[in-house]
This record gives C-alpha cells, structure tokens and sequence, in this order.
C-alpha cells in the first residue's frame, strides 16, 4: 500500500470514527432532553392529581363551613371553586395550589378577565398519561362529582332552611349530617384510593421509562469511551507506524545521500516495500550504481591507452610509485625497463601510419602474452613502453628482457615486416626519485641504441 492510501485510509478512519462520537454525543443530548422532559411530565401529572384532590377538599371544607356559619360567602366561593373545575369560569393562575386556602373570609373572590375556561375532563385530555392512569384519574373525579351531589343536598336543605323557620335548626343538623355521614366519607375515601391508585400508576411508569432512559444514557457513554479508546489506539498506531514506515526509511535515505556526497557507494539499507519511499530508494540504488559504473569506465579509460589497450602513462606512474614504496617499506627488488622500437620513423614512412599503427598494437598484444603479473607492462607514449619487474632482480630483468628480444625479432608483424626494439634497465632503489629511476633507464637505452639496437642495457647508478 503505497503511503497516500496509507494516509487517505487514517484520514478515512478518524473521520467516521469522529462523526460517529458526534452522533452519538448528538443522541445523548436528546436523551437527557427526553430525560427532563419525562421528569417534567411526571411533576405536571403529579400536580393534576393533586388538583382535583385540593379542589374536592376545598369543596368540602367551603360546604362543611356554611353548613355551619350560613354565611352566604361560603357559598360564593364554593361555586367558583365549582365553576372553575368545570370549566364555566375563567382558571386563575396558579389555580392548583394552595388557592384558596391563601382568601381570607374578608376578601372577594374577583374571577380574572383574561385566561381560559377549561374543565378537569379537558385538562385530562392535554397530559401524556397511560389508559390505566387515565381511567384512575376518571374514576376520581367520578367520586368528586358524587360529593359535589351530597353537597348540593346539603345546600337545598339550607335554602328550605331559610324559607320555613320552624324546620330550620333541624334542616341545618341534616345538612351538616349529610356532610359528615358515612356516605360522603365512603365517597371521598374512595376518590382517595382512586387518587392512590393513580399516584402509584404514574410513579411505576415514570420511574420505569426515567431507568430506561439512564440505561440507554450509559450504553451510550460506553460506546463513546470505546470509539475514543479506538481514536487513541489509530492515533498511537499512527504514529509509531510512520515512525517504522516513513521517518526511519526518510533518514536512511538522507544517510545514503551523505554517504554519496563522500564518494562511497556502499548502501547496505532496510528500505523495502512498493511504497512512495521504497520506490524512491531503489530510484536511488540504480542511479548510484549507474554514477559508480560510470566513474569505473571513466576510471578504466583514464588508465587505459587508446590504440593498444595497454595501461597508459598514468597508470605506470601510479604503479612506479607503489613499487617505489614497496621498495622502501618491504625492501624487494623491483626494476624499471624503457622499451624503444628501432627506427619505427621508418616503418611510418615506408608501409604508412595504419601499418606503424598496427605493429604498435602487435607489439602491445606480445608484452600482454610474455608479460604476466606481478610483472607490469605500459605504453610510455609513442613507440615508447615501461616494463616494471617486481621481486625480480637485475640480472632477472634482464633475462627476461633477453627472451623478450628474441621473442620480437622472430615475430611477423603486420604488413610482414620483422621488428627489433632497444631496452634501459634501472633497478628502483629506496632512496631514489622516480625521476632519477626514469633517467638511468633512459641512459640505458641509449646506450644501447649507440651500441647497435636490438639488445638492453642496464645502468645501476648515474654516469658521471
Ligand atoms: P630510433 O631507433 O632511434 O628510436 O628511431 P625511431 O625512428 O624509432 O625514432 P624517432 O623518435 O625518430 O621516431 C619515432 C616515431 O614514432 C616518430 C612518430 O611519427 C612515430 N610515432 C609515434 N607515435 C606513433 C603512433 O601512435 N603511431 C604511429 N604510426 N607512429 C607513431
Ligand atoms: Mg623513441
Ligand atoms: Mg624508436
């Protein structure tokens, strides 16, 4: 998987796992909204109850109270009180608690201008309750109705009272009898357990759907810990993977990079894989090899003569110098022979610069063959060649020289020609220069041109 999939596919996984924390924070919120909202449902449909339960109360109390006093007042307020359960009268506000208990007997009751008229039944009907608690809640006010009847008996035998005086005192007992009798408080009793019944009903469901709602709340809270707990992991993953994948292999490159400004081409990495970086690497490796290869070549051609494939002059210079080390560190004998053609000007100008051409290369290709390692053999330039014995001594040099000699003058060069050639031997010594080795050869060499060609010479120390 190259590393844009890598990072698309972290980028992806975060995302999803991002949105799926925000969904579920989302739902959370709505439940803790569903959460106040069924705790406020429970409060509101306490609070009915707890109305028809007051206003029958109050009721009986207003009834009980002109039973006892006459007082016209009495019954004024129990027909509001009525009035407004039924909805025939506007509902003042903050009706259901507490309402009447808070007029004293010296204060009117001025029904408000503004508001609803709304009966108990249609009130039932707004509020979010079950059938059951709905049927309790009916059955109450049944039994608040049946009170309401006792006391409208009660309060036709004060109105009989008023009109015949010599029934009155006993139309008053009966009255107050029928408001403290056996019936009424079996009526109002029932309506109590009715009440109860409604209040346990309600307190059941809610408190139900309240541990519900807690049970889905901690559901969610374990999701959400979860899909963090796994954002935590994809992050830590995350960044220990491009540590491993593309911080390590990225500084083992720029090691590569600095390994190759210092020349060396030795890259011994752990860069795998078909990724971006693994890619790059072996771009890398290849073009490090091409450049290696390449100074090889330049190397090879830079020590290499042209026409012959022999080492040049460079090469031979370098070569004399170890030699002359190898002299001065392991003291071995090493010698230096300068080769010369004979009268190759003349070769030239009588078979043509191909032919002179073509012997030089014939004459390379015979120092190849009779030439071998630790022996070294170079074109010094022109018909000009260096022979440097090593671990051989002068007499041996020259011996070899001698066969070499031979060797050349019964070969048939190019164009069937027979060539001879001259040799200087000088052995390296320590304390030498290289130039003074150079010398002596020469001096030799010359020597054995003077002294007829086609033979060697060799000089151990300057002429003087
Ligand atoms: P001597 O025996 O004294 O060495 O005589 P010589 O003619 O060999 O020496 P001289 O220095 O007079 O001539 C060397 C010639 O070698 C001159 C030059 O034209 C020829 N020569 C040098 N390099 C090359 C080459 O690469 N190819 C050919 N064909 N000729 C070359
Ligand atoms: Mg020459
Ligand atoms: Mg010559």
């Amino acid at each position: 998987m190259t590393i844009q999939q890598r990072i698309i596919l972290f980028f992806i996984l975060i995302t999803a796992l991002l949105l799926s924390v925000i969904a579920l924070m989302w739902y959370r919120l709505t439940l803790q909204q569903e959460l106040t909202q069924a705790q406020k449902n429970r409060y509101e449909s306490y609070r009915l109850a707890v109305q028809l339960k007051n206003t029958a109360d109050e009721l009986t109390q207003m009834a009980r109270t002109y039973t006892h006093t006459g007082d016209p007042r009495y019954l004024e307020y129990y027909r509001h009180i009525l009035a407004i359960r039924e909805g025939k009268e506007i509902r003042p506000k903050g009706y259901d608690i507490l309402f009447w208990d808070k007029i004293s007997p010296e204060m009117d009751f001025i029904s408000p201008k503004t508001g609803t008229k709304i009966s108990f039944q249609a009130l039932l009907k707004r509020y979010d309750i079950s059938s059951q608690e709905r049927t309790a809640l009916h059955e109450a006010k049944k039994y608040a109705d049946k009170l309401t009847q006792l006391e409208r008996q009660a309060f036709h035998l004060m109105d009989l009272a008023s009109l015949n005086d010599s029934l009155s005192s006993a139309n008053h007992l009966t009255a107050q009898q029928l408001l403290y009798g056996a019936q009424y408080r079996r009526d109002k009793a029932k309506m109590m357990q009715k009440l109860s019944n409604y209040f346990n009903l309600l307190d059941r469901r809610s408190s139900f759907k309240v541990q519900a709602i807690a049970h889905r709340t901690r559901q969610i809270d374990f999701a959400i810990f979860t899909l963090i707990l796994l954002m935590l992991f994809l992050a830590i993953f995350s960044w220990f993977h491009s540590r491993r994948k593309i911080v390590h292999p990225l500084r083992e490159l720029i090691d590569w990079t600095q390994k190759l400004k210092k020349g060396s081409f030795e890259f011994e990495g752990t860069i795998h894989g078909e990724d971006e970086i693994g890619q790059l690497a072996r771009s890398f490796t290849h073009m490090a090899d091409t450049i290696h290869q390449s100074l090889n070549d330049l190397n090879v051609k830079a020590h290499t003569d042209r026409l012959t494939g022999l080492p040049n002059r460079m090469a031979l210079e370098i070569e004399m110098q170890r030699l002359h080390l190898a002299v001065k560190y392991y003291g071995i004998h090493c010698n230096l022979v300068l080769l010369d053609l004979d009268y190759f000007k003349a070769i030239n100008d009588r078979h043509g610069h191909n032919i002179g051409d073509r012997v030089l290369v014939h004459f390379a290709h015979l120092l190849q063959k009779r030439i071998e390692a630790p022996q070294f053999a170079g074109r010094w330039g022109g018909e000009e060649f260096v022979i440097l014995t090593k671990e051989m001594s002068l007499a041996q040099t020259k011996r070899l020289i001698e066969s070499l000699l031979q060797d050349v003058e019964r070969d048939t060069f190019p164009g069937g020609i027979h060539v001879t050639f001259s040799a200087g031997i000088s052995p390296i010594q320590a304390d030498d220069e290289i130039e003074t080795v150079l010398r002596r050869a020469d001096a030799a060499l010359y020597r054995a041109k003077r002294l007829g060609r086609n033979r060697v010479e060799t000089q151990e120390q300057d002429a003087s």
